[in-house]
This record gives C-alpha cells, sequence and structure tokens, in this order.
C-alpha cells in the first residue's frame, strides 16, 4: 500500500528543506517506499478533517490504509520498523539506533527551536538581544557533547540509522546561525546525511512541490 504524508502546500522556507515532511520523505527514500504528497494549506491544517489527522493541526502526517500517524518521531520509526535499511538486525544496535532518534527529538532539537524562534519570531522583542545569547549557550551545550560523542566517525553508532536520519534532519535548522560550524566534525555529519542518494531525492521532491510541480515520489 503506498502511504500519503501530508506538506506544506507553500512552505514558508522556500523549499529549502525544513520542513519536518522533508525527515520523512528521506525515511521513505531510504527504504525504497514510494509514497504520494497531499499538500495542505494553513487554513486546511486548523481544519476538523486534519485534525481529526493530527491533533495539533500541523504537518507532516502519514496514512498507510487504516493507519494514521503523526509526530515525525512516530512516522520514521514506523517506516523504519517495517522495512529494511533504517534499523540494524541486532536488537542492542537496533535498540542504541532507537535511542539516538529520541535524542535527536527529545534533547538536541528543542534548544534548537528555541533558538530559531528566538531569531525568527521574538527578534523585535525588547528583551531579544539578552536572551538569544543565553539560547545560544544551550543550543552549544548540546553540540558539544554530540561533536565528541561523533568524533572521526561516520555516523552516530556504525551504520548510517533512522538515528543518523533523525539526528541530521534536527541539526539542518542550525546551518543559517553559523553555530553548526563552530564544530566541523557535526557539519561534515550534516553533509554526508545530505550527500546520501536518498536525501538528495527527498530534497528534491520537495522542492518540486514548492516550485509547483508534481509533488508525488
Ligand atoms: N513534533 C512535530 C513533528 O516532529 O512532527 C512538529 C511538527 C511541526 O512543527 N510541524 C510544523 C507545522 O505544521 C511544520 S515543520 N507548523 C504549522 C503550525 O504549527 O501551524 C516546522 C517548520 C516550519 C517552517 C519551517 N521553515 O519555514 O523554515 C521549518 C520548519
Amino acid at each position: 500500500m503506498i502511504p500519503t504524508i501530508t506538506a506544506f502546500e507553500r512552505s514558508p522556507d522556500g523549499g529549502k528543506g525544513l520542513a519536518r515532511d522533508t525527515r520523512v520523505r528521506w525515511a521513505l527514500e531510504e527504504v525504497g517506499l514510494p509514497y504520494e504528497v497531499r499538500p495542505v494549506s494553513f487554513r486546511a491544517m486548523k481544519e476538523p478533517a486534519h485534525i481529526s489527522l493530527h491533533p495539533f493541526g500541523q504537518i507532516p502526517t502519514y496514512e498507510e490504509g487504516e493507519l494514521a500517524l503523526f509526530e515525525t518521531g512516530a512516522i520514521v520509526f514506523h517506516i523504519a520498523e517495517h522495512h529494511a535499511g533504517l534499523l540494524p538486525a541486532a536488537a542492542n544496535g537496533r535498540a542504541r539506533a532507537i535511542t539516538w532518534m529520541f535524542a535527536a527529538v527529545n534533547t538536541v532539537e528543542p534548544p534548537i527551536l528555541e533558538l530559531v524562534n528566538a531569531r525568527l519570531l521574538e527578534g523585535d522583542k525588547p528583551w531579544a538581544k539578552d536572551r538569544l545569547p543565553l539560547v545560544e549557550e544551550r543550543v552549544r551545550d548540546r553540540l558539544k557533547p554530540l561533536s565528541a560523542r561523533v568524533g572521526n566517525a561516520d555516523w552516530l553508532d556504525g551504520a548510517f540509522s533512522a538515528g543518523d536520519l533523525m539526528m541530521a534532519s534536527v541539526l539542518l535548522r542550525l546551518r543559517s546561525s553559523g553555530i553548526l560550524d563552530q564544530h566541523p566534525n557535526l557539519a561534515a555529519y550534516v553533509a554526508r546525511g545530505e550527500a546520501r542518494p536518498a536525501y538528495q531525492r527527498a530534497f528534491a521532491a520537495q522542492h518540486a512541490a514548492f516550485a509547483g510541480k508534481p509533488v508525488a515520489s
């Protein structure tokens, strides 16, 4: 059964691949699963039909037959569980890869989102100048140990896994801040992720959607 995901009808990032449908597209491309895309407008996202799929009125969602999922961590995990290519076969390696997925969304992503919000949404507030360095420090507090753990390795724990897919996706949001480049091994880690053919296809698909070209993979 071909799954259907939702994505922004017109992504505010202009097709830079920063919206979270990209990580789901990436996972689908890694496992070689064709998918369809239903673009949704900001208005439609808050209407009952979409809320029944995503209680918070966001993208992406994932529908496969009777199953409807939201939350990219859960969606990528579902894809990885049911198709070879994103999780190791051995139980312990699998558990560690899943741990890295949680670390990405639960430990590394929150301060990065705080920074994005501080820069984009709060820049005009009178307290913004004082707060920004604090928020940046919280991001650095996560990048430093992550950089130490990655070291010279290509991926977080052996072969590329769903843990790397989620971590690289989360770190991508940092690129415009310049903070990622303070850890060249992490910048290289993200670049390795982006260089994967599956990421390239995912990026091209979301970009084509933005450009008004066909959106199905
Ligand atoms: N925790 C959820 C998940 O991982 O699935 C978060 C989902 C989420 O934040 N979705 C965003 C959304 O639907 C799109 S990705 N926002 C609309 C709303 O909440 O009303 C976040 C995003 C948005 C825009 C850009 N951008 O323009 O660069 C990048 C990322």
